[in-house]
């Protein structure tokens, strides 16, 4: 059979899921050919004088790379035009993103990191780009109060992974899919359907440099895989850690695992690392979408009502099992 490309597949899935109507469908296939472009963009790298810093600072105090800085205006530019949007929200812009006057709005919301983990881009290292997609409750006059929903209201998620092949793996709320970019025509086709987290695993993925700072029930589960084999959990666990929360999630997605961004010592006062609207909320979709669990150790991620649009959480998640044993430990 030949192959499916993603316009293919939205029309397909239109046919059984009602909740993908035109404009959503549109909206998805500018967010592709947005990442399509960013990849781009990263493949010509030095060359292009693309790597390195802006010279400015995000909202969030970190400095933006060259890089953030194209990919947030190729995701803008993607949309602003295409009538399916009433407001925009990225890592990279202090505000809610209203579109301009002149311009058509729709019924969603897309809320999006243009470049994750973007320390690593000067490295070579696999980086990404995270979107959730929301309905807006009004066209007009729209605030970023309209964007404050939980995680279950996701109506699409997804991310793009820059590695040695561009994929993007998107959740409509019946499971996980994964496409493949074909370089040569500048189009995805699918390539895998229906990925599944084992609820079991051997893999973690922690930035272990941060072990002091952890608060005591993350110390206590990390001490305890540690222990591997002669500690209480009876075997030995492997670790990874790519430093893009996009390719160390691909990873768990690929072949199970567990990913944490726990809330430190460092991190406390902002609330964790990683930001809930469009780092955890869609991450903890795709995972749940896939089998897998997504908790701050406290509670389910995606019943989370965000207070601001950076806000940041702690993150575990991945495989049942373990993300079940790390709920376990903080109630204690
Ligand atoms: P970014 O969106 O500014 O790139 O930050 C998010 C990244 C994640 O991809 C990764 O998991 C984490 O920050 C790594 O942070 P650190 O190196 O501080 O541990
Ligand atoms: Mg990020």
């Amino acid at each position: 059979m030949s192959q499916i490309s993603l316009a293919r597949y939205l029309r397909e899935q239109q046919r059984v899921l009602p909740v993908l109507d035109d404009a959503l469908i549109r909206l998805l296939e500018q967010v592709a050919q947005a990442c399509v472009g960013i990849g781009q963009a990263l493949g010509q790298g030095a060359l292009a004088g693309l790597l390195g810093a802006a010279g400015q600072d995000n909202v969030q105090g970190e400095a933006q790379k060259k890089l953030d800085v194209l990919a947030n205006d190729l995701l803008i530019d993607a949309h602003v035009w295409g009538g399916h949007l009433a407001a925009m929200a990225s890592e990279e812009m202090d505000d809610l993103y209203t579109l301009p006057d002149e311009m058509p709005r729709g019924d969603y919301l897309l809320a999006f990191d243009p470049l994750d983990g973007s320390s690593n881009i000067d490295v070579n290292v696999s980086v990404g780009t995270i979107f959730s997609v929301l309905r807006a409750p009004q066209r007009q006059a729209v605030s970023a109060a309209d964007m404050l929903q939980t995680g279950r209201a996701q109506v699409a998620a997804g991310y793009a992974i820059y590695g040695p092949s561009t994929q993007w793996v998107l959740t409509l709320g019946a499971g996980v899919d994964v496409f493949t970019l074909d370089r040569s025509l500048g189009q995805f086709f699918l390539t895998e359907r229906g990925l599944r987290i084992p609820e079991q695993t051997q893999e973690f993925a922690i930035n272990m440099s941060n072990q002091r700072f952890w608060e005591a029930p993350v110390q206590r589960y990390v001490a305890e895989l540690l222990a591997g084999r002669e500690g209480v959990r009876g075997k030995d666990f492997n670790m990874r850690w790519v430093g893009s929360m996009v390719a160390d999630v691909h990873r768990l997605l690929t072949r199970g695992g567990l990913f944490m961004y726990p809330i430190d010592a460092k991190t406390r006062a902002k609330g964790g690392r990683l930001r809930l609207l469009y780092e955890a909320n869609p991450m903890a979709w795709l995972v749940e979408q896939a089998g897998g669990l997504a908790s701050t150790g406290y509670e389910r991620i995606l019943d989370l009502s965000p207070q601001a649009l950076h806000q940041r959480v702690a993150v575990m998640l991945g495989a049942r099992e373990e993300v079940l044993r790390l709920e376990d430990m903080h109630r204690d």
